[in-house]
C-alpha cells in the first residue's frame, strides 16, 4: 500500500481547494493532460504520467493506490486505471459524465469504495460512465481486469469481512442508512479478473452498502464472475442490467435486505460458471446459517432470459458451453446452467411481477443446508406474479440433479414425487407457467438476433394487470406500483429505459 506522505497531504488541500472552487461548468475543457499550458491538479495525487505522456492514470502504477483524504473530481475525459484504487474513508471522488475508465489488465485493475469514501458517478443517459477493457475491439474477452466495488457500513449477518476478490478492503458495521454517494448511468465491461482459482472480484460487488447510496442504471456486461453481488446491506437499486455474464446475474449473501426494481438479466449460451449459472443465486450465508439479519432482499419486475432460445443448437453441456470466442482462457473454468431462481442456504429472499425464460431449472429452493423451504411454507420467502415459459424442469430441491426431484434436505430424494419447488411455484398467487417462450408475446428475446428487444407485445400475457402491488412488502415508496410483469412496459422506444445509455455489443466499440 502506498504510504500517505506529508507531500500528499499538502497536494490534497490544493486539490481540494481547486476542486471546489474551479470544477464546475466547464463541461467542453479537453482530457487531462491534452493542454499543455496547465497543470493537472490531480497530477501526483490520484493522476499520474500514463505510458503516452498524458497525465490519465488513475493510480500510481503500484499494485495497491490509496487515495490521499480529499474531494477529486475525474473530468470528462479517457482513464487507464491500474491496481486497486482505493477510495479510502475520507475521499469523495466524483466522476464526470462521458467519461471513460479502462482497467489495467497486468495488475487487475479496480476501483474500490472503502467504508468512510463515497463515489460520485453520476453519468447521464446520452453521457454514461463507463469501465471497460483496456484492450482494442475484438481483443476483449471477461476478466480484462477487476471490477467496481462497493463497501459500506451497513449491517451484514458475519462479523466484518474483507470483501471478496482479494483487495484489503472489509466491510459492515452497524449504520443502515450509510452513504457511499451515487452511481448512476455507469456501465462495467469486461470485468472479474480471477485474482485466484474461485476468487474473483464481481462485475459490480456491494459489501454491506446502505440505503443512504443511490443506485440506479447500471449495466454489467461480459463479468467473468457474477455480474452483481451483494454481500449483506441495505442498498436499493433500479434499472440494472446484466449483460453475458459468466457467472450468476444477481447473486445476493450474509443479509442482504434492499430493494429492487426492473432489471434485466441476459445470458450468452455458450458461457456459464463452474459453480453453475443462476439468475438468481441467494444464500442466508455460507453454512445455511441462521444469523440475524437474513437475506430478506426484496425483488420486482425482473426479466431473466436463460440459455435456451439463444441458439438453436443449444445444449447445456461441457462441450457446448465452452465461452466460444470470448473464453479468456485465464484459469476461468467453464460450466453449465442451473435456475432461473436458486434460493438456497436460509435465504429469504421475495420475488415479485417477475418473468424467467428458457433456463433448465425454473426455481429451485434447497434445503441442502438451512430450511429454505420452511421459509417458503411460512411466507417469510415470497414469490408471487411470476412467469415462467419453457424451462427444462419447472423446480427441483436437488442442487446439480437437474431433474423434478422431490427432497427436503436437497440429497435424499422420495421417489415419484414431483418437487416441492414445483409444487410450491404453481400454487403460490399469481404464477403461471407456460410451455413455449412465444406464449409470452416478447418481442425478440433471443440477445444473438439482429434487432433483440426484451418488451412485450401489445397483447402480451405480461402486461395489463391490476393489483400487482397489494403485498405489504410491495408498499414502499421504492416501487413504482407498474401494471406489468417483467423489466418492460411493453417493446416500444419510448418504455426502454436501456435506451441511449447501453451498449450491447462493447467488444467492437471504439472507446
Ligand atoms: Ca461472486
Ligand atoms: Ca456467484
Ligand atoms: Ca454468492
Ligand atoms: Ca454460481
Amino acid at each position: 500500500m502506498k504510504k500517505i506522505s506529508l507531500a500528499n497531504v499538502f497536494f490534497t488541500m490544493v486539490a481540494t481547494v481547486i476542486s471546489m472552487t474551479a470544477c464546475s461548468d466547464d463541461s467542453n475543457s479537453t482530457a487531462p493532460g491534452t493542454d499543455p499550458g496547465e497543470k493537472n491538479e490531480l497530477e501526483d495525487v490520484i493522476l499520474f504520467k500514463a505510458e503516452d505522456g498524458s497525465i490519465s492514470q488513475l493510480g500510481n502504477g503500484e499494485q495497491e493506490f490509496e487515495m490521499p483524504k480529499g474531494k477529486y473530481t475525474l473530468k470528462k475525459g479517457t482513464y487507464h486505471m491500474k491496481g486497486w484504487c482505493y477510495v479510502a474513508d475520507g475521499v469523495e471522488l466524483t466522476i464526470e459524465p462521458g467519461t471513460i475508465i479502462k482497467g489495467d489488465k497486468e495488475t487487475k485493475a479496480a476501483l474500490i469504495v472503502e467504508r468512510g469514501g463515497k463515489l460520485f458517478a453520476k453519468g447521464t443517459a446520452d453521457a454514461p460512465i463507463v469501465m471497460t477493457s483496456e484492450q482494442v475491439p475484438g481483443s476483449r474477452r471477461p476478466g480484462d481486469w477487476g471490477g467496481l466495488i462497493i463497501c459500506g457500513k451497513a449491517k451484514n449477518n458475519g462479523v466484518e469481512k474483507q470483501i471478496e476478490g482479494g483487495p484489503r478492503t472489509m466491510y459492515g458495521g452497524q449504520d443502515d442508512t450509510d452513504n457511499s454517494g451515487i452511481i448512476s448511468y455507469v456501465r462495467v465491461e469486461f470485468a472479474g479478473y480471477p485474482f485466484k482459482a474461485d476468487q474473483e472480484i464481481n462485475g459490480i460487488t456491494f459489501g454491506s452498502v446502505g440505503s443512504g447510496t443511490q443506485v440506479d442504471h447500471l449495466q454489467v456486461s461480459y463479468s467473468n464472475d457474477d455480474s452483481y453481488e451483494w454481500f449483506g446491506g441495505t442498498v436499493n437499486c433500479k434499472y440494472l442490467v446484466a449483460y453475458h455474464g459468466w457467472d450468476d446475474e444477481f447473486d445476493t449473501d450474509n443479509g442482504f435486505s434492499g430493494k429492487l426494481q426492473f432489471l434485466l438479466g441476459v445470458r450468452h449460451p455458450k458461457i456459464a460458471d463452474t459453480s453453475l449459472s443462476n439468475g438468481f443465486e441467494s444464500d442466508n450465508d455460507a453454512d445455511g446459517s441462521t444469523k440475524d439479519p437474513f437475506t430478506t432482499c426484496t425483488f420486482s419486475n425482473v426479466t431473466f432470459v436463460g440459455p435456451i432460445g439463444q441458439a438453436a443448437d443449444f445444449a447445456n453441456t461441457s462441450d457446448y458451453i465452452n465461452g466460444g470466442t470470448l473464453n479468456p482462457n485465464n484459469g476461468s473454468k467453464t460450466g453449465t446452467f442451473q435456475a432461473a431462481m436458486q434460493i438456497r442456504r436460509n435465504s429469504k429472499l421475495n420475488c415479485f411481477n417477475s418473468v424467467a425464460i428458457g433456463y433448465p431449472v425454473g426455481i429451485l429452493l434447497d434445503n441442502q443446508k438451512g430450511t429454505t423451504q420452511t421459509w417458503a411454507t411460512n411466507g417469510d420467502l415470497k414469490l408471487n406474479n411470476l412467469y415462467f415459459a419453457q424451462m427444462t424442469v419447472l423446480g427441483s430441491d436437488v442442487n446439480k440433479s437437474w431433474k423434478d426431484l422431490y427432497s427436503t434436505d436437497g440429497t435424499n430424494e422420495e421417489a415419484g414425487k414431483i418437487s416441492f419447488s414445483h409444487d410450491f411455484f404453481l400454487n403460490q398467487t399469481g404464477n403461471k407457467y407456460f410451455d413455449t417462450i412465444a406464449e409470452l408475446g416478447l418481442n425478440q428475446p433471443n440477445s444473438l438476433a439482429t434487432s433483440p428487444n426484451y418488451g412485450p407485445k401489445s397483447g402480451s400475457p405480461l402486461v395489463e394487470h391490476a393489483d400487482l402491488f397489494t403485498d405489504a412488502m410491495l408498499s414502499d415508496p421504492f416501487f413504482d406500483k407498474v401494471d406489468y410483469i417483467g423489466a418492460f412496459k411493453s417493446d416500444s422506444e419510448a418504455d426502454n429505459w436501456m435506451k441511449g445509455w447501453t451498449n450491447f455489443d462493447p467488444q467492437n466499440t471504439d472507446y
